[in-house]
């Protein structure tokens, strides 16, 4: 065999091993060794065949670092083929997660056996991809046409218990060790006589897909994945299973396989993937740099976002003290997590089990002297300075050495609240993303003394609660939120220069933001933004900045908040409806200062929008502040829904070029005034040099 797939008889069955880790890829060795496995199997004395995995995980899927390769035999649906025509059963042993094209292997075997904790899935779509390898045409012919629909579109594995109820799994493991208690199956199917069952065999009734299933699921999944184009070939592949034979279905999906497989959208999708890993090294960082162990966890306050931080330790089983003011503040905290997660239930994603042992990790006091026995303190209070450093005095106090105090701070100096304390090396910042128990991104911030045992196990804590981390330096509004400044600033520009809410937003939203700039500001809260202005000196003196949202807020007009905003909102649906009143008012106020309005083309407004942010982000990439330009993809795309499938906004800002960046900057420059758009320096010398951020970002190691 090979080194990542051994072969042995164990009584009268064959057993294959794969062992490539760490998630046993189907990498080109692994697909050979397979392959030669099977084919000996074929002719020696074996009467059945178990295919199981060494390490964490049965086959974790292809090996996504091969795409974008020339293609090397054996490809996988020739060890599919030998699987399905194997003279002898072919069981796989599944534990871990068995996804992608490792699940389509498990598929082409007759029988799949395994243990409970097990999951299955086919999270291609997750990269912009389908299931190449037969995965659309026997999950429908298995488990429904709506069930595959449902599996393959979300992406999302499913446990084995029900995966057996799908009739995707024939057999759960009770054994300790699995390979034997596969053997033990194997053993069982032959004594029975159990036939050679090729999913291939069964057909799908066309008559059992309601009328218009197919077109509604487009209408459906069109509106949930903008900007993404594999959702729709899926639909397209689910047809096939139903209305053609299985050869030439599987041939309709390599066809569409392979117009994803070289697609932008999934290029770039690949990106955030492996980004979303890098992110979590950190480069200075050696790896077996220890942790502190985290068995107790404290949030001071208990507002949204405190309470949402408590719901994420919780929800993986860590015990929490939440602090409050006092008892009506403590109790109001406690109902907020108690509506969050009846919400949740409500959605079945949640049984009440579950609620009741996720409610009862987190208790509640107003007494700091209570904060004795925890590891980690998250500070979850109003953005004040003064009053961080009070709490971070108070918790230097009461907490036992060795404890990590972290604050939730979105801009304030997490150097200045560490100085309050006598354990600077204790302190960082970690930045949720509101609602903090739904958003992926947690910003961690490094102090200037954050001892490296603290920011090793903040980043495995942040893993642990199911966080996507990205490590930022101390600046004003650290990685996301510095750069977010010139995005919100243009969008509100274009108003003045002649665009409407509805163009700005809609440019964007069709770009694929999740939601436009200006609908955002409503649903934050323009008030927000106007309280930070005002204590802001750095602003230029220039009628046009912020002009409307100013009004807006001194008009009363906060956003959702008070119905109306940028928009009037339906007071049953809170649909955004758009404002002839604020629309005539930007004209009027346009006029009163002097500014010829203009027509202006989506171009624009997405150039407007997004180049600030990508020069922001060059900036802060050269200050050192975020560790490199996939780091801020990962920032932008899990903290402030940037389409994946655009990649980021500096993997953006490289498929655009950077000398276009560059000069479309510099023209904006000329046009509308330097106190707005300077050119970052790396991204002239970028744009200069011919080079991308990504080549930069390799370079710097
Ligand atoms: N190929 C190559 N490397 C992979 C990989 C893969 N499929 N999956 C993980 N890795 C690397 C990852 O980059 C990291 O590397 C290490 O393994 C640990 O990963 C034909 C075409 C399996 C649930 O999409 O979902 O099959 O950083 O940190 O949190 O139809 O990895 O250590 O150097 O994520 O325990 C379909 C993707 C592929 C599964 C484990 N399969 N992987 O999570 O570890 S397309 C997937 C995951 C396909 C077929 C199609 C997760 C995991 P490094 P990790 P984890």
């Amino acid at each position: 065999m090979s080194d990542v797939v051994s072969y042995e008889l164990v009584d009268n069955i064959a057993v294959i091993s794969v062992n490539n880790p760490p998630v046993n890829a189907l990498s080109q060795a692994v697909r050979e060794g397979i392959l030669d496995a099977v084919t000996t199997a074929q002719g020696d004395a074996s009467e059945a065949i178990v295919l199981h995995c060494e390490g964490r995980t049965f086959i974790a899927g292809a090996d996504i670092k091969e795409f974008g390769k020339p293609p090397q035999e054996p490809g996988l649906p020739s060890i599919l083929s030998a699987i399905e025509d194997s003279s002898k059963p072919v069981i796989a042993a599944i534990h871990g997660t068995a996804l992608g094209g490792g699940f389509e292997v498990a598929l082409a075997c007759h029988y799949r056996c395994a243990i409970a904790s097990a999951k299955v899935g086919l999270p291609e779509v997750k990269l912009g991809l389908l299931p190449g390898a037969g995965g659309t045409q026997r999950v429908p012919r298995i488990a429904g046409v709506k069930a595959a629909l449902e599996l393959i579109t979300s992406g999302n594995p499913v446990a084995a218990p029900k995966a057996k109820d799908m009739g995707l799994v024939d057999e759960i493991i009770a054994a300790e060790d699995l390979k034997a208690g596969a053997i033990e199956y194997a053993k069982g199917l032959v004594e029975s006589g159990a036939p050679l069952k090729r999913i291939r065999d069964i057909t799908i009734d066309p008559a059992t897909v309601e009328p218009g299933f197919f077109d509604a699921a487009r209408k459906r999944l069109a509106r949930r994945a903008r900007g993404q184009i594999a959702q729709d070939k899926i639909v397209s592949c689910l047809e096939a299973a139903v209305n053609l034979p299985m050869d030439e279905g599987l041939q309709r999906e390599r066809e569409l396989f392979r117009e994803l497989l070289t697609s932008p959208e999934s290029a770039a999708m690949r990106h955030i993937f492996f980004a979303e890993r890098l992110a979590a090294k950190i480069k200075d960082l050696p790896r077996d740099t220890p942790r502190r162990e985290v068995n107790k966890v404290a949030i001071i306050g208990g507002g949204t976002m405190g309470g949402g931080i408590a719901m994420c330790f919780a929800n993986v089983g860590i015990p929490v003290l939440m602090l409050e003011i006092d008892d009506e503040a403590l109790q109001r905290g406690m109902g907020i997590i108690e509506k969050n997660y009846k919400i949740t239930l409500g959605k079945g994603k949640m049984t009440e089990d579950q609620m009741g042992q996720r409610i009862a990790l987190i208790t509640g006091t107003t007494d700091y002297a209570d904060l004795g026995d925890v590891d980690m303190v998250i500070e979850a209070v109003f953005e004040n300075l003064e009053l961080k450093k009070e709490i971070f005095a108070k918790l230097d106090g009461v907490c036992k050495p060795g404890v990590i105090l972290a604050t939730n701070t979105s801009y304030q100096d997490v150097d200045a609240i560490a100085a309050a304390t006598s354990r600077p090396q204790d302190v960082l910042g970690m930045h949720f993303f509101s609602p903090a128990n739904v958003m992926k991104l947690l910003e961690v911030v490094r102090g200037e003394k954050t001892a490296d045992d603290v920011l090793a196990t903040t980043m495995a804590i942040g893993k642990r609660i199911n966080k996507v981390c990205a490590l930022s330096r101390v600046c004003y509004g650290f990685i996301g939120n510095r750069m977010l400044g010139g995005y919100g600033r243009e969008a509100q520009m274009l108003l003045m220069d002649g665009c409407t809410p509805s163009q700005v937003d809609s440019a964007l939203e069709k770009f694929g933001m999740a939601m436009g700039p200006l609908a955002m500001g409503d649903l934050a809260g323009l008030d927000v933004g106007y309280k930070a202005r005002q204590g802001r000196t750095d602003l230029p003196d220039d009628p046009k900045l912020y002009r409307i949202g100013t009004l807006l807020v001194e008009m009363g007009r906060y956003g959702q908040k008070t119905g109306s905003g940028f928009y009037q909102y339906d007071a049953e649906t809170r649909a955004r409806i758009a404002d002839p009143e604020v629309e005539a008012m930007i004209k009027a106020e346009a006029a009163k200062i002097g500014v010829e309005q203009r027509d202006i083309s989506d171009e624009e407004i997405l150039q407007r929008c997004f180049y600030p942010l990508i020069n922001e982000g060059a900036r802060i990439l050269f200050e050192g502040i975020a560790q490199r330009p996939s780091d801020i993809d990962v920032v932008y795309v899990f903290g402030y829904a940037f389409p994946v499938a655009k990649g980021g906004p500096m993997y953006y800002a490289d498929q655009i070029g950077l000398k276009q960046v560059y000069d479309k900057i510099c023209e904006f420059r000329d046009r509308d005034g330097e106190q707005y758009w300077q050119p970052a320096p790396l991204l002239k010398q970028l744009a200069e040099a011919g080079k991308t951020f990504a080549e930069w970002g390799s370079e710097q190691g």
